[in-house]
């Protein structure tokens, strides 16, 4: 499967999350790990197929995952334009969508944004270490505020206390 995303322009301010953020484009530093961590596909414990299409919906449009789990998103762009599906917290995404407005060329280089051309797949790998819930949407021009946002809801988990500690 065709899982490579050239990297051209990153988004710095995403991209350099955590290390150095400038005063001012952020409200805050946000702790890289908020949404969990990319995942390594060995660890895969579900597989779960999602639809992107022109009608600007992702179906299902929402997930519910345990803790801990590492979950493999298979995106499809039904559709013929491009879509993406970017993993954050809603505060994330509208400021990465507000760049994106700007920038609307921009490609991502980051395991939790995935953009997916017109008719192909794609895939998300990533290890939901945090109870809650992890935001996701489609940053292209017009999308998101169009609706096309759906969430993962991240159940407690048993062994929490050992994805904690690790
Ligand atoms: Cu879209």
């Amino acid at each position: 499967m065709k899982n490579t995303i050239k990297l051209l322009a990153t988004c710095a301010i995403l991209a350099g999350s955590g290390a150095t953020f400038a005063s001012g484009t952020h409200g805050g530093g946000h702790e890289p790990d908020t949404i969990g961590k990319p995942g390594v596909l060995s660890k895969v414990t579900r597989t779960v197929n999602v639809d992107m299409s022109d009608a600007m919906r992702y179906s299902p449009a929402s997930l519910t995952v345990n803790q801990g789990e590492t979950v493999r998103l298979v995106v499809k762009n039904s559709g013929k334009l491009t879509h993406e599906l970017v993993l954050g917290t809603q505060k994330e995404l509208k400021e990465h969508y507000e760049i994106m407005k700007k920038n609307p060329e921009m490609e991502h280089d980051d395991p939790k944004m995935l953009t997916v051309k017109a008719g192909k797949i794609g895939q998300i790998v990533w290890q939901f270490t945090k109870a809650g819930t992890v935001d996701f949407a489609c940053l292209q021009p017009g999308h998101y505020d169009a609706g096309m946002k759906g969430a993962v809801a991240v159940a407690p988990g048993k062994n929490s206390a050992k994805v904690a500690s690790k």
